[in-house]
């Protein structure tokens, strides 16, 4: 590429010990690999997944693909919130569905449902209220049109509850639930 070699200026060589250099380049990598583990340990949750947990131990995974396939039911409920009435017809699964569909000791084990949003907004539920025959659902359409992630893209889940008319502890971007 150089039509004249002769105008290439030659590097100034300076001398520099290997000793620190390679100290410094050990410190940095261990750095990065202790930066990657607190990462991994505080791993992020995709929507459209819900995690199932118990303390530490993962119970279990269920994808929106998967509740889709268990029966859906269309709930219409009007949420009394804070931004005023909002009428909504929701398409979902009754949460203790998706429980049984993953193992049927969850519901006769646990006491405590806390669910957990990808904003990381918690809410809590008694397993009492899961089984009530008409309350809690899984849902994943509004209006016939599939429920919008925080970034806006399609493929998401949220927790309603028929007897809340205020929604608080209706929990949008579900990606998590912790059971006690
Ligand atoms: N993930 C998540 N879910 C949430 C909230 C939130 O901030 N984050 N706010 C709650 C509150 S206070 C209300 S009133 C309703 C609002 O429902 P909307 O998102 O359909 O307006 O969602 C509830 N669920
Ligand atoms: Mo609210």
């Amino acid at each position: 590429m150089n039509k004249n070699p002769k105008e290439i200026v030659p590097l100034p060589q300076y001398r520099i010990s290997n000793k620190p250099v390679f100290i410094i380049i050990i410190i940095l990598l261990f750095v990065i690999i202790l930066f990657s583990y607190f990462n991994l340990q505080g791993e992020k949750l995709e929507e459209g997944r819900i995690r199932v947990k118990a303390g530490d131990h993962i119970i279990g995974e269920i994808t929106i693909d998967e509740v889709k396939k268990l029966p859906a039911v269309n709930k219409k409920l009007v949420i009394n919130s804070t931004a005023g009435l909002s009428k909504h017809n929701f398409t979902g699964v009754a949460l203790y569905e998706v429980f049984n569909q993953m193992d049927p000791a969850i519901v006769k084990n646990y006491k405590r449902v806390i669910t957990r949003g990808v904003d990381n907004y918690v809410s809590g539920l008694n397993m009492e209220e899961v089984l009530e025959s008409n309350n809690v659902f899984l849902v994943y359409a509004d209006n016939g049109k599939a429920l919008k992630s925080k970034s806006g893209r399609e493929g998401t889940m949220r927790i309603i509850i028929l007897n809340d008319p205020y929604g608080q502890r209706f929990t949008n971007y579900l990606v998590e639930i912790e059971l006690e």
